[in-house]
This record gives structure tokens, sequence and C-alpha cells, in this order.
């Protein structure tokens, strides 16, 4: 019934900022799949007769890995396998999933919002038993096995059917296939004011939800159109599709440009949204403003006591530490703490299982709250909508209000794609040798006061993760930030983000660009971006 087939390791199964992501080919080679699972599976110790929650974005290849993790996880000792129907679970669905039947743990098979397709990108990722993303110990565990592994176990079984809900077996171990939607919806109405939603939707606020081809479609569908009321075609670009329709599902202001013109038009919708390929990640606009991830935590942090579920106020906030400074003016007035940790949502678990932090955000348009261990693309949608239902004023103006009381901090991200990976490696390591030198200096008329390699102390179980990007800070308290993504498939892509604080209300109606040019310009200067890539501008600005 079960099989133990020998296999020979890969050197390039290093998980990076959220699991392991390559292009499908790659993961199509013999045994590579199996042997990353089983690294996982042999990194956990405790699983025998537990329970493990597999599902994924539905991109292409995600129902062959499904059959494979499921025989794996019968011929490794799972007592059971609970798997989203069809195959589908959205990350956050995954992670309330494992908590809500407190599973062992569970396998997230998603490359995000990187492309898909048969010669695009896939990804898996093992989250831990609070629903999160496996912390970075796992994770190094997880590589140094693939590194020497020699064997996985499988199990000599047919395929099950993945589209029928319902209780099964396959070599003795129970499988269930759960409704992909409804655990996740149940636990939207613990959190929000659905019926105020309702009342605002019905006095004839209109919104547009873009779920890019990707998971979340029927999410939306269930929830904003059937249990909010919503009206057909509220939900756009709904239904998920193996390759997402061709493009990339990435709710940002270049692949959802569609969904900011009609924002920005004067007979478009209130409100629109977005979320990428496995749901986590969430585009917010309102009527003639695109609210900036790093200002959506802050403004969400500030109102978020006005929905049910954060009536008793928060804990404390969380941002990864190239996300701009907006929210800890939140904290400072809330009098709770604030705590800035490296990219990747993995870092929050810790404070959120202490109960140190309730919301989190990431510039890379991510923000969620201790509801789930992951980010949460519908979660703020559904906490906006909540907040303006209640406030009964525009984006526009509570955006407008967040700024005069807290001052407005104008943040871009500039992406490099797809570059060499030497020469980026150059880049940084040349930077690096660079900081100590740095502070005092002048730059395009900046005077630099701080310049260094963040490492974040966990407080909680005082980890410490070295180089996690460089900040050079100015005068004033603007500052630029450099790191390489841990995420992308080809190449390198660097990443640069600048930011400056103007509390100056009259000063608030600036273009970005504009605002940020002297940075900009300093960046390039301090870090030769354009002469060592080549490049004479960003692939991306968001
Ligand atoms: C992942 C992580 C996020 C991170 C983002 C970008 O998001 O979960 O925490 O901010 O990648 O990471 P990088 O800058 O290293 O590319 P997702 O939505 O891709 O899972």
């Amino acid at each position: 019934m079960f099989k133990t087939i020998a296999t020979t390791p890969f050197d390039d199964q290093k998980p990076g900022t959220s699991g392991l992501r390559k292009k499908v080919p790659e993961f199509q080679q013999p045994n590579y799949v199996e042997n990353f699972i089983q690294s996982v599976f042999d990194s956990l110790d405790g699983f025998k007769g537990k329970t493990l929650v597999i599902g994924g974005d539905g991109r292409y290849y995600n129902r062959d890995v499904v059959q494979i993790a499921v025989k794996m996880a019968a011929a490794n000792g799972f007592g059971r396998v609970l798997v989203g129907q069809g195959g589908i679970l959205s990350t956050p669905a995954a992670s309330n999933v494992i908590r809500k039947y407190k599973a062992f743990g569970g396998l997230v098979l998603s490359a995000s919002h990187n492309p898909g397709g048969p010669t695009e990108d896939f990804g898996i990722k093992y989250n831990i038993s609070n629903g999160g993303p496996a912390p970075e110990k796992i994770t190094e565990a997880v590589f140094a096995r693939s590194k020497v592994i020699d064997r996985y176990l499988i199990a000599d079984a047919a395929d099950i059917d993945i589209d029928t809900i319902g209780k099964q077996q396959l070599a003795g171990m129970d499988v269930e296939i759960i409704d992909s939607v409804s655990d996740y919806a149940e636990l939207m109405e613990t959190l929000f004011d659905f019926d105020a939603i309702r009342a605002l939707i019905k006095s004839g606020f209109t919104l547009r939800f873009d779920s890019m081809h990707a998971v979340t479609g029927p999410y939306g569908k269930e929830i904003l159109e059937h249990r909010l009321g919503a009206p057909d075609g509220t939900c756009v670009n709904f239904v998920p599709l193996e390759d997402f329709g061709g493009h990339h599902p990435d709710p940002n202001l270049v692949y959802a440009k569609d969904l900011y013109d009609l924002l920005m038009s004067p007979d478009g919708p209130d409100f629109g949204a977005a979320s990428d390929g496995d749901g986590d990640r969430n585009l917010i606009i309102g009527k003639g403003i695109y609210v900036t991830p790093s200002d959506s935590l802050a403004m969400l942090a500030a109102n978020a006591h006005l929905a049910p579920g954060y009536k008793a106020g928060l804990k404390g906030i969380a941002r990864s530490m190239p996300t701009s400074g907006a929210a800890d003016r939140v904290a400072e007035k809330l009098k709770i703490g604030m705590y800035e940790t490296p990219t990747g949502w993995k870092f929050f678990g810790n404070l959120l299982d202490a109960g140190m932090a309730t919301i989190c955000g990431e510039e890379s348009s991510g923000t969620g709250s201790n509801h789930v261990r992951e980010k949460d693309g519908l979660w703020a949608v559904l906490l906006w909508l909540n907040i303006l239902a209640v406030r009964k004023e525009s984006v526009q103006q509570i955006a407008r209000e967040h700024w005069a009381d807290y001052g407005r901090n104008y943040y871009t991200r500039h992406d490099y794609e797809e570059v060499d990976s030497g020469a980026a490696n150059s880049l940084i390591d040349a930077l690096r040798a660079k900081l100590p030198t740095l502070a005092g200096k002048t730059v395009q008329g900046l005077t630099i006061t701080k310049a260094d390699d963040f490492a974040y102390h966990d407080p909680v179980d005082k980890s410490v993760s070295e180089h996690q990007g460089i900040r050079i800070l100015f005068n004033g308290g603007s500052r630029i930030v450099l790191r390489l993504s841990g995420t992308g498939t080809s190449g390198a892509t660097l990443r640069l983000y600048i930011e400056r604080y103007e509390a100056d209300p009259k000063r608030h109606d600036l273009e970005t660009q504009s605002a940020l040019a002297d940075l900009i310009r300093a960046a390039d200067e301090l870090t030769e971006i354009k002469t060592r890539t080549g490049r004479d501008k960003p692939s991306v600005i968001t």
C-alpha cells in the first residue's frame, strides 16, 4: 500500500519569503514536488494520526500536486486530510481551516501574485498549527533536509475525487473534501457588522471587487453579492482560471490599472478593491483616491474599533520594516505597541500568538489581523466597508482627515525586476560596505542621519534575523530602503522603497513621485542602481 521511493536531492529547494516558488517546469521534474513535501514532513515531529489541510489558489498544476500531497500524507502517517473542494483554498481561508479544525498544519499551494500557467509559476508553502507560515527555523530545516534527502514515502493508490464534498478514505487515511468558502465566510460574519454594510449598499453605495481571475472569485461572490446584497456585477473577473487569464494576479496600479482608471472616472463606483492569486493581498481605491497599503494599514488601525470584532481596541500594530511609518503615529496616539519586523508574514506570527499585536500590514498590499495568521485581502475590503458604513463618509474624506490628524507619509516602491543576480548582489554588497561611512553625509541636498542593515530581534522567541534590508535615514524622517525580493522566480528583483513624512496639510496634495523626486535621485546616487543594472527606469512603480 505504501511505497518508499529512492530519490536524489535538488540543490535549489530553499524556501523564500513565502515558501518555495519556481516555474512549473521545474516543479514538474521527476521527484521535485515529492522531495520538497517529504523534506517538509521530515522536518516536523509528532504529526502521526493528526490532520493536515491541503489547498491552493487553483493555478496550473494545483490539482496534480494536491493528489501527490494527499498520497504522501497517508504514507507518512497523517490520520486525516482536509482538502478544499477542487483543491481550492485561499491562503487566509487555509489559515482559518487549520485553526478552526485544530489541524497539525497545512500545505498551501500557491505562488501568490506571480503569473500562472504551464510555463509560469507554482509554489508550495507549509503552515504550522497556528495557521501561519512556518517560521525560519522550520524553513531552514526543510532546506537542510532537501539537500540530503534520499527517499520519499507515497501511497500506491488511485487519485481521490477532489470535486465532491464529503468523506473518503485513501490507504487507511480519512480524506474530507470541504467547502472552500463557507468556514471563511462565517468567520467574516463574526468580525464585521454585515447589517451595517448591507444598509450602506442598499442606500446606493457602489463598489467593484476584482478577483483578477484568481482564488477570491467564489469568496467575493458569496460574501459581497450573496450575503451583503451587492448587485450582480459587483464582482468582476470572478471565475478562477489556471493561468489567471494570462495576467499577473497582482492587485497594484500596474496590473489592476482598469480598476484604477474606473475609480478615477467621474461615474466610477464609490469603492474599488482587488485581490491577488491566493487572496491574501488587497488593493483599495476610493472614488478619486488610491490608498497606499501603508496608509491603508494606518487608517484601518485608527478606525478598527468601529467594527464589532475590534471594538475592544487593538493590543498593538505590527508592520514590516519597508512599510511606511504611517501606522506608527496611530500606535503612538492609541498608546499601544508598535513592532517593526522583516518582510514576510511569518514574522508576525509570534506577535499575534503572544497577543502583542492585533493588526499587521505590509507595503506589499498585505493587511490582516489576529483572526487568522496570514494576511487577508477580503478581510481588508470588509473592514474598509464596515468603517465606511459607520462613518458615512467617503474614502477620500477619511483619508484627508487622517492625514490632517497624523500627517501624510508620501510613499513609493520602485521594483527592478529580472535583474542579473550577480549585478544585484554586488550592488547590495557595495552599498552595505559603504554604510558605516554614510551618517552625516549630504546627498542631493539631504543629510543622512543613519544607515544600517536591518536586523530583527524577535521579542517573543528571541530569534535574530539579519540582513533584512538596507535603510538610509535622512534628516526630517525621510528614508530609503533597499532589499532583494524573496519571491521572484527569474533573476533578482531589487526593491527600492522611498518615503517622506509631511505634517503640513497644505502639502498633502502633491503627486507622489514629485513629492519624492529628490529622494529618488539620492537613492540612485547612493545605490548606483541604474548604472549597475543597466536599467534606466524601474520595471514597476507602485
Ligand atoms: C509574500 C510575503 C509577504 C511579503 C511579500 C513580498 O507575499 O508573504 O510578507 O511582503 O511576499 O516579498 P518580497 O519583497 O520578498 O518579494 P505573497 O503575497 O507573495 O505571499
